[in-house]
């Protein structure tokens, strides 16, 4: 299979053209945010910080930074750059209560946003041949739209059924013979454990490739599903505050995500004393925007946690790539004080064969002290009249877990089918305690 590099003169730059471009681009942006937007312009002069202040690159570490709080508190369309008349499209972050995190798009930027898509689609392995089925869901989510333009952008075929349905979905992938699938992990496990379930022959299922994002997923929970639909899959990052999927994407060699260099710069801060951290170190992604008009962003926290990689990848692209996030600073529980990020949870639960690949974990307090509990679904339905072997079951489960966590979970049983399925982002963490 031939591999196209879409944009060869950005993803392949030397790191000197691609300094330069940054510093460009930083600078522009800078000024569009002291002279456009009042929140930006009162915390530079509260800093006492000029726009001429940023120089070199390295000032980036100058700038404000930026929270989820202050896109809320400027709710809906405070930050907007450029006046209401030039914004064609508002998209908004996907939480289903409260005031959605809302953005905006000029042409231009959609323009600019469709080039990016187009880059990490190529560079999963998409081609102008592919018939795409696109089972994110189209609407202020980034997802939809996202992929769709960047699909159409290649010239592929692009199918916009979004998210759900899923008799729909099967039937219409084996008659249009669908080759690529755009959805989160946790719906591509779900079809294909309806698939599966229905007996469905596996050569009516052409799908060969498949895009994942939105969320993240063990690297366990993507062979199954790779396994299970004969497909590769790669994994793409980004948020709708920084404009969406786009931002970084991983090649078909899946050895990180490539960024967007040309449009983004990318920091990785200590959480707590917020200071830059080098190379190759853990900790929060903060990403600044290069060439976004309606909506400039200086060094969102994005409150996801990565490391970063500046080595040129063997598929021939320069790009400083992310590793995989490790979870969201948010959604690190501390039980009885050890740190437990729900995807510990999940490799333990997808290396095991009998138990389903679904689960659901809450936390709650008793006594004062923080309680796990896993549910997970067995996959044998004859246990149910086994009791031993459901106990033995439960237990092995029970010490998995112990083992790379170090802490007692309760291991609930659960039938097969019972637990929640998701079309779009999965929610499997209920934390109950009072915060
Ligand atoms: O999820 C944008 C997107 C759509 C990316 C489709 C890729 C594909 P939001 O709804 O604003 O935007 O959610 C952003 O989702 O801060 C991460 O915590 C999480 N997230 C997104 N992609 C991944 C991923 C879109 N590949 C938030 N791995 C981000 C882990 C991810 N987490």
């Amino acid at each position: 299979m031939e591999h196209i590099i879409w944009n060869r003169e950005m993803e392949c730059a030397d790191r000197e053209t691609k300094n330069a471009i940054q510093l460009e681009r930083l600078k522009n942006t800078v000024e569009l945010c002291y002279n456009k937007v009042p929140f930006y312009k009162q915390k530079f002069d509260e800093i006492g910080l000029r726009p001429d202040h940023i120089k070199t690159l390295a000032d980036v570490k100058h700038l404000p930074f930026t929270t989820a709080d202050d896109l809320r508190n400027n709710y809906p369309f405070k930050l907007f750059a450029v006046p209401k008349k030039d914004v064609v499209r508002i998209h908004g972050s996907s939480g289903t209560t409260g005031k959605p995190k809302i953005v905006g798009y000029t042409r231009g930027d959609l323009d600019r946003w469709s080039e990016i898509m187009a880059r990490v689609i190529c560079a999963a392995g998409g081609t102008s041949e592919d018939i795409v089925q696109i089972a994110f869901g189209y609407g202020l989510f980034t997802g939809g739209f996202g992929l769709h333009y960047g699909m159409e952008k290649i010239g592929a075929m692009v199918v916009p059924l979004s998210s759900g349905n899923t008799d729909r979905q099967i039937m219409l992938m084996q008659d249009f013979e669908s080759t690529v699938l755009i959805a989160t992990p946790s719906y591509a496990l779900y079809l294909a454990d309806e698939i599966e379930k229905k007996g469905i022959d596996k050569d009516t299922i052409k799908l060969r490739l498949a895009l994942f994002g939105g969320e993240g997923h063990t690297e366990e929970m993507r062979a199954k599903i790779e396994a299970q639909l004969g497909l590769l899959a790669t994994e793409n990052y980004g948020l709708s505050e920084l404009g969406g999927p786009g931002y970084s994407g991983e090649c078909y060699l899946k050895t990180g995500l490539h960024i967007a260099e040309d449009q983004y710069i990318s920091e990785i801060i200590d959480p707590d004393t917020l200071e830059p951290l080098p190379m190759g170190e853990k900790g929060e992604l903060v990403i600044t925007s290069l060439v976004r008009e309606a909506f400039p962003m200086l060094r969102y926290r994005t409150r996801d946690i990565t490391w970063l990689n500046d080595e040129p990848c063997d598929c021939g692209r320069t790009s400083m790539r992310m590793a995989k996030v490790q979870g969201r600073t948010d959604d690190m529980m501390v039980i009885r004080g050890v740190n437990v990020f729900p995807s510990q949870i999940e490799s333990v639960i997808m290396a095991m064969k009998e138990i389903e690949p679904f689960y659901e974990i809450i936390v709650t307090t008793e006594d004062y002290l923080d309680r796990i509990e896993v549910r997970v679904e067995f996959s044998d339905a004859s246990l149910l009249d086994d009791y031993n072997k459901l106990e033995q079951l439960r237990n092995r489960i029970r010490h998995n877990i112990k083992s790379v966590l170090n802490i007692d979970a309760k291991i609930t049983l659960v039938t097969p089918g019972t637990l929640p399925r998701y079309e779009g982002k999965g929610k499997k963490v209920i934390d109950k305690r009072n915060k």
